[in-house]
């Protein structure tokens, strides 16, 4: 049985970030240059679902919570602090997450409460800048190099964004903050909850070789699986290769392999950009001749396309089968439903049948992706124009 293992999924955003990195850094240039003299801030609300529901209801608080479906074939959208002790995670299903902690009190999930709190976060965020790009609902990176606080230290805009999250919103953020998106993200994890980290220029290369390769942004497991049989398990090593080598192991990832690993990020902060899909895909180490693992890889698909509609908040009503045959051939198939597709077992029905209508080569298939598109929500694009809006 061939063995199957995703390749990249991809979002709007990732695809972008690969796309204009091959536009923008010709790789014959050896030198990349590195701008050390931006201030990005990098804003990721601490358990963002479960906190708004602890915050509108005291008797949450300071309990284990998990917001999702009870039921025995719901999934956890994410959990409290409290819960986390417990190894209650985002995406678990609801039956394995009240095994690890009985007491876990489950609470319905409100969408568009959440996207209601979202905007008040980024109309914080305008009081900074306009220059503000949304990752997700609960994530967005600030170019802060010049701010409307007129403040110096990139710092002191995200202490003074978290204290009035915290005072006005009674929420808790945390914030990372660098000369580049790479590194302002990574530094917003790293001492979450209510984290604020700074990586100065002079620091950068000392933090990234501490790192684990996961942690760059865009690595995801099959890179990762990648790294590591090559023994390339941390930036020293990969920065040992050369630009060349990189790219015969990684195609354009290479190139952003080459550059994180010595610190460089050159991305803007995009505001401009409204999200009108959300997708993944999965590459298959062999190609699929089988019509039961085609449906294996539905499945993983649509799970990981659940939890990504989740975390950008966007609806949508069209679902897209894309299948790459053996040769490369690619075919797409939609399928569109009057309402936003956002549940897995939905996702599965549909994609299955767009499956039923497709025709599968002899020698097989050698990827397959889902997309989610076709906008439902007025709500949720007006959220991310908002932020493109100066100073409303
Ligand atoms: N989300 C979801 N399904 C997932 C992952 C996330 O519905 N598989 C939702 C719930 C989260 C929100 O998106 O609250 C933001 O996701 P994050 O990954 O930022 O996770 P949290 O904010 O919950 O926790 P953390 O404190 O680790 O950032
Ligand atoms: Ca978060
Ligand atoms: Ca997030």
């Amino acid at each position: 049985m061939p063995s199957i293992m995703p390749v990249f999924c991809y979002d709007e955003q990732i695809l972008h970030f690969f796309l204009s990195f091959s536009r923008r850094m010709p790789i014959e240039t050896p030198l990349f240059r590195n701008d050390t003299h931006r201030k990005i801030v990098h804003v990721d609300m601490d358990a963002f679902y479960a906190s708004v529901e602890q915050r509108d209801r005291p008797e949450l608080r300071g309990r284990p919570i998990a917001v999702g479906h009870a039921d025995g074939r719901g999934v956890v959208a994410t959990a409290s602090y409290e819960a986390r002790q417990f190894g209650v995670r985002s995406a678990m299903p609801s039956s394995r997450a009240r095994q690890l902690c009985p007491d876990l009190i489950f609470v319905e999930g409100r969408m568009s409460h959440y996207k209601a709190v979202s905007a008040e976060i980024h109309e914080i965020f305008r009081r900074f800048t306009d220059v503000i790009e949304p990752i997700s609902i609960d994530e967005a990176f600030l170019d802060v190099t010049e701010n409307k606080a007129g403040l110096t230290l990139g710092v002191e805009v995200a202490k003074a964004i978290k204290k009035a999250i915290r005072t006005e919103l009674n929420l808790v953020a945390s914030a990372g903050v660098s000369y580049n998106k790479f590194l302002a993200k990574v530094a917003s994890d790293w001492r979450k909850p209510d984290g604020l980290c700074t990586i100065h220029p002079d620091r950068a290369l000392s933090f990234i070789d501490q790192l684990p390769v996961e942690a760059f942004w865009g690595v995801g497991p099959a890179t990762a699986k990648r790294l590591h049989e090559l023994g390339l398990d941390s930036a020293p090593k990969i920065r040992a290769l050369s630009l060349n080598e990189l790219i015969a192991h990684f195609g354009e990832m290479g190139s952003i392999l080459y550059q994180f690993s010595r610190g460089i990020d050159n991305r803007s902060v995009r505001p401009e950009r409204i999200r009108k899909s959300v997708g993944c895909e999965e590459t298959f180490e062999e190609d699929i001749r089988h019509r039961a693992l085609l449906e294996d890889a539905l499945r993983r698909l649509a799970e990981e396309l659940e939890g990504r509609l989740a975390r950008s908040g966007f609806r949508g009503s069209t679902l897209t089968l894309k299948i790459r045959h053996y040769d490369f051939t690619t075919r797409t198939r939609s399928i569109s439903v009057g309402t936003a597709i956002t549940d897995r077992r939905e996702i599965l029905r549909l994609a299955d049948e767009l499956l039923d209508g497709a025709t599968i080569p002899e020698r097989g298939v050698r990827l397959l992706g889902l997309t989610v598109s076709t906008p439902v929500d007025e709500r949720q694009p007006l959220l991310f124009d908002l932020a493109a809006l100066p100073g409303d």
